[in-house]
């Protein structure tokens, strides 16, 4: 890997589109109607002299999760989709802040004894090597690491872009015209990733995946992955939550039909934008 191809990732986006905000979704009318919205239906509850934790337990379920919650996580995922932006970066941060040693969280669908010698990344069929991968253009990232669970730390990231290997082998489009990346809201809607074993998977959003801070790592803070950490080959997405950042990922898919996600099938919120 030649010097130059470790160019700083923040680089790579030109300044001046830094602030446009995709979608023309009145933001702030979404923010008052959805809080105006609890309000109304806390309400109830103190009204009817329930306490809330009964009221809500006694509420149908919709995917595992009592409707009023539910409908927090779809307004969310609407208020996270209309500032979402491939050109809206996470901040990076300077060495000096990177935590060492970076903290280990969630080993489902990891082992000590796995075989890496004979790992391959399927991409839709076509099977790819660590080799293959590390052929792409190296980038880093020193960005915030975000668990769901309350706490974060700075990690720095070396890998490729995802967006970078979904190039050499792009997802259909809907209606079945050429693959264009200018267009990419005309290829299928999401991309599903799991382990060998299918024992941990996520599904993303095709607009996530194509993120310029999406990367395929290899590297975490300067060294190659451990397999604690998902070695050979894990997401680092840092516009999504940790549970996203799925470790030693096998298996990518393209699909239009959203894609199971094992912490939203126990009731996280399904996009688990930041
Ligand atoms: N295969 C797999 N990937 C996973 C998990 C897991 O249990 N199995 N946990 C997720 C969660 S909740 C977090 S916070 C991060 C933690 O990544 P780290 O151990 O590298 O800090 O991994 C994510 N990816
Ligand atoms: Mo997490």
């Amino acid at each position: 890997m030649t010097e130059d191809a470790k160019e700083p990732i923040v680089e790579e986006t030109p300044a001046e589109v830094e602030v446009e905000v995709a979608d023309s979704v009145d933001v702030d009318g979404e923010v008052r109607r959805l809080s105006r919205r609890g309000f109304i239906t806390f309400g109830a509850a103190a009204a009817a002299g329930i306490g809330a934790y009964e009221w809500l337990r006694s509420r149908p379920r919709i995917e595992g999760v009592e409707w009023p919650l539910r409908r927090v996580l779809e307004g969310n995922e609407r208020l996270a989709k209309a500032y979402f932006s491939r050109h809206r970066l996470n901040p990076t941060y300077s060495p000096s802040r990177i935590k060492r040693p970076a903290r280990i969280n969630g080993g489902v669908g990891l082992d000590a004894n796995f075989d890496m010698a004979s790992w391959k990344l399927d991409v839709n069929g076509t099977q790819l090597t660590l080799d293959d991968i590390r052929k792409l253009p190296k980038r880093t990232m020193i960005t915030e690491f975000r668990c769901i669970e309350g706490w974060s730390q700075i990690v720095q990231w070396g890998g490729v872009r995802l967006e970078d290997v979904m190039r050499e082998l792009p997802p259909p489009t809907r209606d079945g015209s050429r693959p264009d990346f200018d267009n990419p809201q005309r290829f299928v809607r999401y991309v599903g990733m799991e382990t060998s074993d299918r024992a941990y998977y996520v599904g993303l959003d095709m607009k996530s995946a194509l993120h310029p801070q999406t990367l395929l790592a290899y590297e975490i803070n300067g060294q190659p992955l451990i397999w604690q950490h998902g070695a050979p080959l894990r997401l680092a997405i840092p516009v999504k939550y940790g549970v996203k950042n799925i470790k030693r990922v096998s298996r990518i898919r393209y699909t239009d039909v959203r894609p199971a996600d094992y912490w939203a099938e126990r009731g996280y919120d399904w996009y688990c934008g930041l």
